[in-house]
């Protein structure tokens, strides 16, 4: 009778420490996620933005490069950053360090939107 109770309380304990290690990992992973810089690339091809919207980490810095043939650039809705005119290959990098949502778009062709959502 005791042998079974000790079991079962070695049982509850295997599964409260194995629970807590779960928890820690999950924690641990979700700080990780939302800390670290990141580079995202954005290619402008075909009069597009290749990525429309991105949610990115503060301190992300995107990279726009021009795979078009004729010049585009790259101009945040709240004068936030303005690339000059990119030239085919040419690239403009913009460093997100607030939090928030930021629209842009081609200013020689207003119908090219993206966004960055930072968080
Ligand atoms: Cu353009």
């Amino acid at each position: 009778m005791s042998s079974l109770r000790t079991r079962l309380l070695t049982l509850a304990t295997i599964a409260t420490v194995f629970t807590m290690a779960v928890m820690d990992g999950t924690s641990a992973h979700a700080n990780q996620s939302s800390l670290p810089a990141k580079t995202i690339a954005i290619e402008i091809d075909n009069f597009k933005f290749g990525i429309v919207s991105v949610d990115v980490a503060q301190g992300t810095i995107v990279t726009w490069t021009n795979r078009d043939d004729v010049p585009h650039t790259v101009v945040s809705s709240t004068k936030l950053f303005k690339s000059p005119p990119l030239d085919t290959d040419e690239k403009f990098s913009y460093t997100f360090k607030d939090a928030g949502t930021f629209e842009y778009y081609c200013s020689l062709h207003p119908r090219m939107t993206g966004r960055i959502v930072v968080k």
